[in-house]
């Protein structure tokens, strides 16, 4: 089965988080800065792609950006705990679309959506990622589909600020394009050790042979790099994250409004997911239930409790929650789910994840 691999990357992450709570600094230029103690100091962590336009970029020192600065580019210190919530609920969305999801970054995920239902339903995937991290949320990130994590990175570059890049064919052709320091693992070191040998393109590497690029980096790295400038790359997507919700959805047989019919599959399907989220010994507070109607719209109806520790209890949440909708929708139901989430912190939790990656 020909794998399909994703990585997500939010566009400009902290100068959108900020512009979201500030809609005053609309079409300007954003420059996020991280502080240092000396007053008037510090470096700037990213900037919006007018502030980009103006040559001010990440890591660049404060006093510096304020020269290339118009009279309009608005400076806003880095608030991290704001944005690692965001963060959070932006990798939320993507796990209730995909369970393998390995977090990079605070921007930043890899998420493995092979299927026997093919690219095309990956591809779709993505779309409805990228719907709902706008329609939820309000920000907007850039997404590269291929068929492993080496080319699904640079694809995420490719339509930046809210592309989805799909990179299945024309791969060498792609590579051609690109320079060594775009090749995942490359920085400024290696860089240097490329050139040196007269490699400047990914595509140039193809003049050596594997065992010129082990004498460079070591076996580990000289191998991967050769691989690399083929389109080779056999890393998997190593899943990191812990569950942030379980759920399971099913197709009733003909849409319909009766109760009786749809709450007999609620109580099945109460019964998997309580199952599944005791198997990791999680406690959750909030119930939902997920319906399609018979136009395809999405209804989500949740209730949060102190705690819903029984499927007794779950069963009783998922029933007034199925009132409620009956009573306010006219629509009939073709697809029905039960969804738990709002886990309580305690064993086997992930503390957060790395500081800072970008
Ligand atoms: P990036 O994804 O590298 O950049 P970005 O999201 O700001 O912009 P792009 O649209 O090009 O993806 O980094 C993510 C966040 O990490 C960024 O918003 C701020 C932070 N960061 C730093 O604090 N210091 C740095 O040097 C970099 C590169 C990023
Ligand atoms: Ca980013
Ligand atoms: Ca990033």
């Amino acid at each position: 089965m020909q794998k399909a691999i994703a990585l997500l990357d939010l566009d400009y992450f902290y100068a959108q988080c900020e512009q979201l709570r500030k809609p005053e600094t609309k079409d300007k230029p954003v420059v996020i800065v991280m502080p240092s103690l000396r007053e008037n100091s510090g470096a700037i962590a990213t900037a919006n792609y007018l502030a980009r336009d103006q040559k001010i970029k990440s890591g660049m020192p404060l006093q510096l950006a304020k020269k290339l600065a118009s009279k309009e580019t608005i400076f806003i210190n880095a608030d991290k705990e704001y944005y690692k919530e965001l963060s959070s609920k932006v990798f939320e969305i993507v796990d209730f679309f995909c369970s393998k999801v390995e977090q990079v970054s605070i921007d930043e995920a890899y998420f493995d959506l092979t299927s026997p239902l093919g690219f095309e339903k990956a591809e779709d995937t993505c779309i409805k990622i990228k719907e709902k991290i706008k329609c939820e949320l309000g920000l907007t990130c850039s997404i590269g589909l291929s068929t492993n994590k080496l080319l699904a990175k640079l694809a995420s570059n490719e339509k930046k600020p809210d592309g989805l890049f799909i990179l299945r064919e024309g791969i060498e052709k792609f590579l051609e394009k690109k320079k060594i320091r775009d090749l995942f693992g490359v920085g400024v070191k290696f860089e240097k050790i490329f050139k040196s040998n007269g490699v400047n393109k990914i595509k140039d590497i193809k003049n050596f042979k594997k065992e010129d690029l082990v004498e460079w980096f070591g076996k580990a790295k000289g191998e991967d790099f050769y691989n690399f400038a083929f389109g080779i790359d056999e890393r998997n997507v190593e899943p990191n994250r812990e569950k942030q919700q379980v759920s399971r959805m099913i197709t009733l047989r003909s849409d319909s409004r009766d109760f009786e019919n749809i709450f007999e599959q609620i109580k099945l399907l109460s019964d998997l997911v309580f199952n599944e989220a005791s198997k990791t010994h999680k406690r959750f507070k909030t119930a939902s239930l997920v319906i399609v109607n018979s136009n395809y719209d999405n209804i989500t109806k949740s209730k949060t409790k102190t705690e819903i520790n029984s499927l007794k209890k779950l069963i009783e949440v998922e029933k007034a929650l199925l009132h409620e909708f009956l009573d306010e929708s006219l629509s009939k139901v073709r697809r029905v789910g039960v969804r738990v989430s709002n886990f309580e912190e305690g064993k086997g939790t992930q503390k957060t994840l790395f500081e800072f990656k970008g």
